[in-house]
């Protein structure tokens, strides 16, 4: 199941709200609503920081090489300050830009699951303002007649604020205002400046920061949808898989009894007989039978009946010893086990303590013509690994038969089949 989360790696489910509600919330929120509802929010930013900071620390690796390589325009505009270029560039900028590059991963832990107090966003918010004052200064210093041109270099780090690092978006607009407030001091610095060149510029950067942040805001929305769609599935799946266990699990069991139903009994015996063969181990199956039941029901009635039937069906449960051994209804008041590597012995003993199992039970049964209490009959058979098919049918058909010598002998008792011939007395 989702669940919502704080603060990594503690998971905590948002108490009395529905996740499922809130995915669809999230989903059917207005265009101009960018955070996700309260609980998701902090799960959205948890469940894709990993991935922005890998995001940031590819982007800013290139980001990095280009900053650097814009030497080569640096040398063609402005090459009175090129030397002080490199020294900004190479010098100060860059060992900051690869520090915090390397540690990126330890940095974002610092602020991860705070929100909007996020290292990770600070760094790139920051790296990004980093690198317009390196312009910037470097532009301030340069006389070269080319110089008003560079201011072209702002509309680059503004595309690669909003669009390539892909800032979330109330960084971006942090970062734009950043850009053009640096921008626009340097251009009222810069002596002389070109009115038609700075009027351009200014238009420019301001349609440019404008038109990438819209396109962020969408990235950033269609990103968010992404993730409650790819929630909203991941819930569906869950959901989904609960379901189908519950029908597995209703399926299997016998509606009144709750222990296994006669389906599964079969499905059961066939895969254990089969490994037992193969393993040359052996197997028991044990048949019981409720004595005089119909008396029971016709003196007591049909719920005292049903209730009786689910009193024995727990009783023959509580009272297995070993976790691969199964109780099942075979049908009406038929029960059936089936011990995995137990041998004739160790049936009789269980069936005998089943036996007694339901006779402590102390159900009054006074129209039993063999008890005044309530009792059962019980035949076991014991598959030895000869090989001969079909086995379980065979196992099935002997155990009855002992069943059917326990009804004869006087019920109340455990008789079991012996491979030689008849039936025999049991334990
Ligand atoms: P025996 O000792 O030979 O086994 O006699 P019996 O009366 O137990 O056997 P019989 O086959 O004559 O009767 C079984 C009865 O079990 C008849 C049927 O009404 C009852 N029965 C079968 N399924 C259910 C059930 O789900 N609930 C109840 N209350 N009775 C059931
Ligand atoms: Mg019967
Ligand atoms: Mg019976």
């Amino acid at each position: 199941m989702l669940s919502l989360v704080n603060d990594a790696p503690g998971k905590l489910p948002v108490p009395g709200s529905d996740v499922r509600a809130l995915i669809d919330r999230g989903l059917k929120s207005s265009f101009w609503q960018l955070r996700l509802p309260e609980g998701l929010e902090r799960k959205y930013l948890s469940d894709s920081i990993e991935a922005r900071i890998q995001h940031t620390q590819r982007s800013g690796w290139f980001a990095l090489f280009v900053f650097n390589a814009f030497l080569v325009v640096d040398w063609l505009m402005a090459s009175d300050v090129f030397w002080q270029s490199v020294l900004i560039r190479m010098g100060v900028f860059s060992p900051f830009g690869i520090a915090i590059l390397l540690n990126a991963n330890q940095l974002a832990l610092l602020g991860r699951g705070r929100d909007w107090v996020n290292i990770s966003d600070w760094m790139s918010l920051l790296s990004g303002w980093g690198a317009t004052l390196s312009l910037a200064v470097i532009l301030w210093m340069s006389h070269s007649p080319w110089v008003y041109y560079y201011h072209a270099g702002f509309l680059v780090i503004i595309i690669y604020g909003n669009l390539v690092q892909k800032l979330r978006f109330p960084f971006a607009i942090a970062f734009s205002v950043g850009v053009l407030a640096v921008h626009g001091v340097g251009v009222a610095l810069t002596d002389n400046f070109p009115s038609a060149i700075r009027v351009s510029t200014v238009l420019m950067l301001l349609v440019t920061a404008a038109f990438t942040l819209v396109a962020n805001y969408l990235l950033e929305r269609a990103t968010r949808r992404r993730y409650l769609l790819a929630q909203r599935d991941a819930q569906m799946v869950d959901e989904l898989s609960a379901l189908n266990a519950q029908l597995q699990r209703l399926s299997r069991s016998d509606v009144l009894t709750g222990v296994a139903n006669r389906r599964h009994f079969q499905a059961h015996l066939q895969e254990a007989v089969s490994r037992t063969k193969a393993s040359n181990a052996v197997l028991s199956l044990l048949i019981m039978d409720v004595d005089h039941f119909k008396a029971y029901n016709d003196r007591y009635g049909h719920p005292a009946g049903d209730e009786c039937l689910r009193q024995v069906a727990l009783a023959l449960q509580a009272s297995l010893r070993h976790p691969a051994d199964m109780v099942a209804r075979f049908g009406g008041e038929e029960f059936v086990v089936v011990m995995q590597e137990a041998d004739e012995a160790a049936a009789a003993n269980a069936a005998e303590r089943l036996r007694q199992a339901v006779q402590a039970l102390c159900m009054r049964h006074e129209g039993s013509g063999c008890s005044d209490v309530v009792t059962i009959s019980v035949g076991t058979a014991t598959l030895c690994p000869r090989g001969e098919t079909p086995a379980a049918d065979r196992l099935l058909s002997h155990a009855d038969r002992a069943l059917y010598e326990a009804k004869r002998g006087g019920r109340n008792q455990v008789r079991a089949y012996r491979d030689a011939g008849l039936p025999q007395a049991g334990a």
